[in-house]
């Protein structure tokens, strides 16, 4: 792939961001803590990275996707868990507003979550309905100018710090599958809402997930997203660009565990020299560095052709969270190898970038789901 002067810019704000302020001490008490700092969050917003895609009229920088990818992959290379913060206003949170919000919710929800100031979940699982969004149960019952929410969201990214999540519900009782599913923008603090504990989760730490919890929530009609019953479908074209952003963080973790490996190895002392002067861990490194070549051209493709809005770039988006996720989760096990016993150890970086790399291929789509779309769409 080829890169402009504003792409090799971008990139190089990204890593001297992430190198400054995500030092090995916070990224340590971001885990200890289970909480990352809301501070470096608001940095984020202030240097634009929270709304790299977003337009400049909503506060945004305006940028390209590849830009959204590049800034994703350098800042994933040192934390995983703060690209968590950085992927939600640009893709999830802010995502189906930019597709179906009226100019009063881009103004009261997306602003805010491009500076920072107010996290915006996206709440579609449900306990019975995971890799089938369309058994959406939630229901959204009208009652006059309001319709009255109640079902239960689970596994919602940052919904304990959210100040608002677009829950997708069923408003058409008698529906099944996609139809019949309508978007709200939700204010958490409206009576009725409750988010469940915290849970205790193997990696991200530090962007805490829970349930969101609704009891007769009264909602303003004024706060639904889009048309009735085109929910399923605003959820399903935000998913086609998030699977863009996991593919870049896939990339970036990748990357952080071949720059692991290789660092080990150069430096690991063994009987006749250093470990890289074996032919086994050279060859192991060869061949994590070739892989995550093509997982990067991958992700940067499917960045392109969204940018251009080619037909095949849905399912493209998939392929390349398939690929990238399957690759990284390949090098955090190869990497952690090369490291032997002591990245088996609990607070080595590798430990960490393993652990973190394991939700890659679930969140957002397993990777058995981006195999659903892809064959859907070459054998239609
Ligand atoms: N863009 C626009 N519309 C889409 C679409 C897309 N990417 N994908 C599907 N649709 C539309 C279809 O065109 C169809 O429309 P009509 O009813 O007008 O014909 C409708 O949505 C239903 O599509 P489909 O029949 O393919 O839906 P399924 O219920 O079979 O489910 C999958 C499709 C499995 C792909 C979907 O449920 C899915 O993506 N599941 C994973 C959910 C997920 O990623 N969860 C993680 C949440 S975030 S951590």
């Amino acid at each position: 792939m080829e890169f402009n002067s504003s792409h090799i810019e971008i990139r190089k704000v990204a890593r001297e961001f992430a190198e400054r302020e995500l030092t090995p001490e916070i990224l340590d008490e971001t885990e200890r803590s289970g909480m990352f700092p809301l501070s470096i969050y608001r940095k984020m917003g202030a240097l634009g990275l929270l709304g790299i895609k977003t337009p400049k009229k909503y506060g945004g920088l305006g940028a390209d996707y590849l830009s959204y990818v590049i800034v994703m992959e350098e800042i994933a290379r040192v934390s995983m868990v703060a690209t968590v913060f950085l992927t939600t206003p640009n893709s999830l949170g802010g995502g189906p507003l930019l597709l179906s919000g009226t100019e009063e919710q881009l103004d009261k929800y997306l602003r805010p979550a491009v500076t920072g100031e107010k996290f915006i979940s996206f709440a579609i699982t449900e306990p019975g309905a995971g890799s089938d969004a369309g058994g959406t149960v939630t229901t959204a019952e009208k009652d006059g100018d309001y319709f009255i929410l109640n079902g239960r969201k689970t596994f919602i990214t940052g919904a304990p710090i959210a100040g608002a999540a677009i829950i997708y519900t069923r408003t058409d009782r008698g529906s099944k599958g996609g139809r019949g599913i309508t978007a709200f923008i939700v204010d958490l603090d409206l009576p009725g809402v409750s988010t469940g504990k915290p849970e205790d989760k193997m990696g991200i730490i530090g962007c805490p997930t829970s349930d969101i919890i609704l009891e007769n929530v009264r909602v303003h009609k004024s706060a639904m997203l889009g048309e009735e019953g085109m929910g399923f479908k605003n959820a399903m074209k935000t998913l086609d660009i998030g699977r863009i952003g996991i593919a870049a963080q896939s990339i970036g973790v990748a990357q952080g565990c071949l720059d692991e490996a290789i660092k080990f190895a150069k430096n690991h002392q063994c009987e006749d020299g250093v470990l890289a002067d074996q032919q086994a861990i050279r060859f192991s490194i060869a061949e994590m560095a070739a892989k995550l070549k093509a997982a990067k051209e991958l992700t940067y493709e499917a960045a392109r052709l969204k940018e251009i809005g080619d037909p095949d770039a849905g399912m493209t988006a998939s392929m390349a969270k398939l690929i990238a996720s399957e690759t990284c989760n390949e090098l955090a096990a190869k990497s952690l190898q090369v490291h032997g016993e002591y990245g088996y150890m609990k607070g080595s970086r590798i430990e960490r970038l393993y652990r973190d790399s394991r939700v890659l291929t679930i969140y957002e789509g397993t990777s058995q789901i981006q195999k659903v779309v892809i064959s859907g769409q070459l054998l239609r």
